[in-house]
């Protein structure tokens, strides 16, 4: 049995607009290939009514209003936090949910050992029964969305059918959702279907509850047909399909056959006091400072961020040769607690109103709180379950992973370049991870495939972004082990691969790897962090100015002992001595763990990256 039984060909040829009758009030001129999925959609899921997005303020101001009266959202005090809601989630749905997300691609080595694979017509046949009836008593919303600028070359369409309004409220925020994109796929352009139901059918007369969803979830990707399906979750990257499912899993997989890269990286613009601008990709894990580094105000004089992205990346080699990257969203999904005025005073101002928050805690004057906002928490809070909360509790006020949804529009340190159709110039990639040992502050690879080598065996702390143990550490390469939608031996070697095409470009981008979460004896952080990353920005900025502020290290090239520019900070030598100690004993441990890892891929593992194992161990037991 096929789950929608329409071959992806109708999809991509026939883009004459729908004749009459349309699907349920399908606008004029929608592709009649998009009114026949969402029919077929319909007649599975039976919703109560359709509705086409059109992504105007007015519809988002009716959802908004049509989730308080439904008790998913509450508006914070107009006064203190304008036009701004929160929401609090079902407590059983407030992650990424890695254990339910699956590739079902035909072969199973083509998932590869880091994804969970089902067989395709088993997985469909197992979604037809989950998805039948299961938009009952509601409304299935139809979002046409853009990823990346409506009608730049590097931008991908999307259509995603949700029965949430609040999944509706977020990808209008987090994409070009509406009419613009809709006649981008009437002029021809591919589309990516998504469905997404919270899987919560109502039977007429039925109470709904604030947060629906459904204790079984399923996050499927058909990758060699470009197909998502999403069921029981209402929460982040399992619902706004546009993000993770879409721009990164069957993105990837794009990216993988058409000679470009989807990534989980921030994009910034870095200007030094001389002038002169750099534009930086890094790829962090889930929580370890994307949004931080994206909105980084610097500590150091006469230097200056601008965002341009905060959580992907699609990077391509432009039509002049150099490397191109853009934003694919248009808006930030953030980390909520240890955001600050201190730590992120950007946020904080991009955080005015217009937002929607999840899962966060409430003050008794109707604002917002998080764990790490205000040094001492409020005497009084309203915690993300709903219930009366004080600094005795002994709980975290708001949940972990408790987010803020924002339009970037609204970030004052966005790059008046961030919608470039063309994407920017990227001249760095950095690659960073939270480890509390064995990762020093910075290091410089020695050439692409070096730099290849330090993404492949990225490993992070677990943080509260996605279900599992927090502080466990795990390999995460690239920062992408929950979003790549193929064999991770694979995205190695197209990684390998797209340097050689680099090589034989204008110039191949310098890749470092960073480490700002290094512990010290007494477990507290080495490195301050923050705006005082800053100064390993200037670093790197000085390493491409071709500036010998470097010396060589086992692992890398490291700053030379006056190289970085430590000054105004109060941080001893020897304090700066254990954040780029390379203690061999330990790094030789780690060799043989990522040895181990390298071996899950197979034959799929490219040579290139277990000779550069073999290299690192030789300059650590030289
Ligand atoms: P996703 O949205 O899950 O992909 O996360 P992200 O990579 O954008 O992470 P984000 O920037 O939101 O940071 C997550 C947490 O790390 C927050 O609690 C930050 O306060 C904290 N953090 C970010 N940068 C630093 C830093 O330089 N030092 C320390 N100590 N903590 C940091
Ligand atoms: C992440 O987990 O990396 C996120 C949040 O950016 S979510 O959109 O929920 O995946
Ligand atoms: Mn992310």
């Amino acid at each position: 049995m096929t789950l929608l039984d329409h071959p992806r060909t109708a999809r991509t040829t026939d883009r004459t607009p729908a004749a009459a009758p349309l699907a349920a009030g399908a606008p004029a001129g929608t592709p009649s290939d998009v009114a026949a999925w969402v029919a077929e959609v319909a007649e599975l899921t039976e919703p109560a009514a359709i509705h086409w997005c059109d992504g105007s303020t007015r519809e988002r101001h009716d959802l908004l209003q049509l989730l308080v009266a439904q008790g998913t959202i509450e508006q914070l005090n107009p006064e203190l936090r304008p036009y701004s809601f929160i929401a609090r989630s079902d407590e059983g749905d407030v992650a990424r949910l890695e254990s339910r997300t699956f590739i079902c691609s035909e072969h199973e080595i083509d998932a590869g050992p880091t994804n969970n694979w089902r067989e395709p017509s088993a997985m469909r046949a197992e979604l037809q029964g989950v998805f039948r009836g299961s938009m009952r008593g509601r409304t299935m919303y139809v979002m046409p969305f853009s990823m990346g600028p409506i009608g730049s070359p590097m931008a991908k369409l999307g259509v995603q059918v949700t029965d949430s309004p609040y999944v509706v409220v977020s990808t209008g925020t987090m994409t070009r959702m509406g009419t613009a994109a809709i006649e981008q796929i009437a002029l021809g352009a591919d589309w990516v279907p998504a469905v997404h139901s919270v899987g919560a059918p109502l039977a007429a007369g039925q109470q709904d509850v604030p947060w629906p969803c459904n204790d079984t979830k399923y996050i499927v990707h058909f990758p060699e047909t470009r197909e998502i399906f999403s069921y029981g979750s209402a929460y982040g990257g399992n619902a706004i399909l546009a993000k993770k499912a879409f721009a990164l899993r069957i993105a990837s997989v794009q990216a993988r056959d058409e000679g470009w890269l989807a990534e989980h990286m921030l994009l910034i613009k870095v200007t030094s006091p001389t002038g002169k601008a750099y534009h930086l990709a890094a790829a962090f894990p889930s929580a370890c400072g994307k949004t931080n580094l994206a909105m980084m105000a610097p500590s150091i004089p006469g230097w200056t961020v601008e965002t341009i992205g905060d959580d992907i990346a699609w990077l391509r080699i432009g039509a002049d040769g150099r490397l191109r990257a853009i934003n694919p969203e248009a808006g930030f999904f953030g980390v909520a607690p240890g955001t600050s005025p201190k730590t992120n005073p950007t946020a904080i101002d991009t955080l005015w109103g217009n937002t929607v928050f999840t899962n966060v805690a409430v003050t008794d004057d109707g604002d917002v709180w998080w764990e790490g906002l205000t040094s001492t928490p409020p005497a009084k809070l309203t915690d993300w379950r709903g219930n009366p909360w004080s600094p005795e509790s002994g709980t975290p006020a708001a949940h972990p992973n408790s987010r803020f949804t924002v339009s970037a529009r609204q970030c004052p340190s966005i790059a008046s370049t961030w919608e470039d159709p063309e994407g920017v110039v990227i001249d760095a990639i950095i690659f960073g991870g939270r480890r509390a040992t064995n990762v020093p502050l910075v290091v410089e690879a020695r050439d692409w495939d070096h730099g290849v080598f330090l993404g492949a065996t990225i490993a992070s702390e677990q943080t509260a972004a996605a279900e599992g143990t927090v502080g466990e550490l795990r390999r995460d390469p690239f920062a992408m082990l929950p979003f790549a939608g193929y064999n991770m031996g694979d995205y190695f070697a197209h990684w390998l691969e797209f340097g050689r095409r680099l090589r034989r470009s204008a110039r191949v981008p310098r890749v470092f790897q960073v480490n700002w979460f290094r512990k010290g004896a007494d477990g507290s952080f080495l490195w301050p962090g923050f705006g005082d990353n800053a100064r390993v920005l200037q670093w790197m900025v000085e390493r491409l100015e071709g500036e010998a502020c470097a010396q060589e290290s086992p692992l890398g090239s490291i700053p030379t002992a006056d190289g970085l520019n430590l000054e105004g900070l109060d941080l001893d030598e020897a304090r700066v001595e254990e954040l780029f100690a390379q203690d061999r004993e330990a790094l030789l441990a780690e060799a043989d763990d990522i040895e181990q890892f390298f071996a899950t891929f197979g034959d799929r593992m490219p040579a290139e990256l277990v000779r550069q194992l073999e290299l690192l161990r030789g300059r650590l037991r030289a």
